[in-house]
């Protein structure tokens, strides 16, 4: 094969069939059975816009398989979780274990990336790992003008859920190389596929670069979110505080909402403070603030439902943003969660992009409803989630209900 991704996720597959549609032969390794069996079938285990018939033509004109074990191949691509540890540290075992596969594979002359979101240090360790399961490679060294038999590089993907296929393409790329010589050949890779620019650097440059555009936004966000609690405290509208303020030439402030969700947003920042706990500390404290929103949001809905005894609570959306049926980190899940342990029967959950309520909420009286029925039903509307379904409803539509609006949704 010229390409192996190993991890067929929400990055990896999406990768995986895009350059298999510029015409590279590319094996997808997941370890999973059940994935490999999907793909193979020409199918897709996650839904994303458009995936489907990527992965489908991908499959059909042979240049995608997948597979449980690594292949031999001219370029890995590693795409695999680097999820939040116990202690809020980074848990970086499964690039480790891919970095192992791959040693026993490769052959001199090929070029190893690392696309997951990492600790700064992870491709340095990935060149460690390879170096002590091959002696007989010459593995390049950080700074390295020597070169060596192999690549190394790590480049972050930076793609948005919900838009990833277009994104992948489209977005400027941060390519970092153990050397400069690595940083250009695995350029040569993504200038094949991605219109945007390819911008080359080292690893560890690379690798501060992701965690730094996602602890900006979420700092931002916090920003937005913590405006929001002191408005609130004060009896101000935010939304139009905001809403002004934006028209200053230099403010462009986010939207608050009910915390911040995703696996990236609300993990990655912690990846920076573990690298520098006592420096981090902005980054730290934004994380702190974008948590306590969930929590005051909680709050504001249990003092709604005191002072309403024996009425109905409609919360709208549990996603973790709108128009997106991932529930991972969704604050707005966690708050159901968190209210459902005392108030399960009062909840009526109205949310388009399921068909069942998740796990965490069978079981504890909570209904999933249509927006008609809960609309019918509850005295009290609060939404969670600005989903397209939801934009549509107009003041007389929620007339009589106490509204309670996390996104500012009926505002804007
Ligand atoms: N949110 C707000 N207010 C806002 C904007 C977002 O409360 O004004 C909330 C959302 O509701 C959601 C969370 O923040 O709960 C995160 O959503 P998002 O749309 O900002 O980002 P993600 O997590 O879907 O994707 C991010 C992107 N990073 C940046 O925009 C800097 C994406 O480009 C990354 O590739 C992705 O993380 C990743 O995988 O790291």
């Amino acid at each position: 094969h010229e390409v192996a991704v190993i991890g067929l996720g929400y990055i990896g597959l999406p990768t995986a069939a895009v350059l298999a549609s510029h015409g590279w032969s590319v094996c997808g390794v997941d370890i999973s059975e059940r994935v490999v069996e999907t793909v193979n079938a020409g199918a897709v285990h996650i839904e994303e816009r458009d995936l489907d018939r990527l992965v489908r033509s991908a499959t059909k004109a042979e240049l995608l398989v997948a597979s449980t074990e690594v292949p031999t191949a001219h370029f890995y691509m590693i795409a695999v979780p680097t999820p939040l540890g116990p202690d809020k540290t980074p848990d970086i075992s499964f690039v480790e274990a891919a970095a192992r596969a791959i040693a026993h594979r490769i052959l001199p002359g090929a070029c190893v990336i690392i696309e997951s979101t990492s600790p700064i240090g992870t491709t340095e360790r990935v060149a460690e790992i390879i170096s002590k399961e091959r002696p007989d490679l010459a593995v390049p060294e950080f700074g390295d003008d020597e070169g060596g038999d192999i690549a190394l590089a790590y480049c972050p993907e930076r793609v948005l859920p919900g838009k990833i296929v277009t994104e992948l393409v489209y977005n400027d790329r941060v390519i970092g190389g153990m050397t400069a010589a690595c940083a250009e050949r695995a350029a040569a890779l993504y200038h094949s596929f991605v219109k945007g620019d390819c911008l080359v650097t080292n690893v560890r440059t690379a690798e501060m670069v992701k965690l730094v555009e996602n602890s900006f936004r979420d700092v931002n966000i916090a920003f937005a979110n913590e405006l929001s609690m002191i408005a609130d405290a004060m009896e101000i509208d935010v939304w139009e505080v905001i809403r002004l303020a934006n028209r200053h030439p230099r403010v462009r402030i986010l939207q608050p909402g009910p915390g911040v969700g995703g696996h990236c947003i609300a993990v990655d920042p912690w990846f920076l403070v573990a690298a520098a706990p006592d420096r981090a500390r902005l980054v730290r404290t934004a994380r702190e603030v974008n948590d306590s929103k969930a929590v005051h949001a909680e709050h504001r809905i249990r003092a709604l439902l005191d002072a309403a005894p024996g009425g109905k609570v409609a919360l709208l959306g549990i996603a973790f943003k709108p128009d997106i049926d991932d529930f991972r980190e969704s604050p707005a899940l966690e708050i159901a969660v968190s209210l459902a342990r005392d108030q399960g029967d009062r909840i009526l959950v109205v949310e388009p992009f399921t068909a069942d309520l998740p796990e965490e909420l069978s079981g504890t009286g909570v209904r999933l409803a249509t927006l008609d029925e809960a609309l019918r039903e509850a005295e009290i509307v609060v939404v969670l989630v600005d989903h397209t379904a939801f934009r549509h409803l107009t003041p007389e539509d929620l007339a009589g209900r106490i509204v309670f609006d996390t996104r500012g949704m009926l505002k804007r």
